[in-house]
């Protein structure tokens, strides 16, 4: 009983088998929220101003649209830093200008693609 219809439907399932397989175990990391990897500054480092590169790297890819950080300053100033650009999948960029010699904290908060929001801090010191 071979007919071209049979054929059909064998192949049809063979793919589906595939595409399942395919959603279910290949990319687990996509499904995760985005934790924090590394940092630059590192967390309760101390670095040179008066600009200082932000680079943040995390576990899974970010909605930048959806992401903030904010910097406070020595003086107990809060200010939102406007993130740069998206330098590979899951890591982002900032500059900081203008910073005098103190404690610094920077403060993030990211959209994961899995629509989760997380949040942390980076202590720092400006020399
Ligand atoms: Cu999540």
């Amino acid at each position: 009983m071979r007919n071209k219809t049979w054929i059909f439907t064998r192949q049809f399932v063979a793919i589906l088998v595939v595409i399942c397989g395919i959603v279910l175990f290949s990319p687990r990391a996509a499904l995760a929220h985005a934790i924090l990897v590394s940092s630059q500054p590192a967390i309760n480092s101390t670095v040179s101003g008066p600009d200082v590169a932000v680079l943040l790297k995390y576990s899974s890819r970010v909605d930048l649209e959806h992401s903030t950080l904010t910097l406070l300053d020595p003086n107990g100033k809060v200010e939102k830093i406007t993130i740069n650009s998206e330098p590979s999948p899951g890591s982002l960029s900032a500059k900081l200008t203008g910073l005098v010699k103190g404690a610094y904290v920077l403060r993030w908060q990211i959209l994961a693609m899995d629509g989760h929001i997380t949040r942390g801090t980076i202590p720092f010191q400006v020399k």
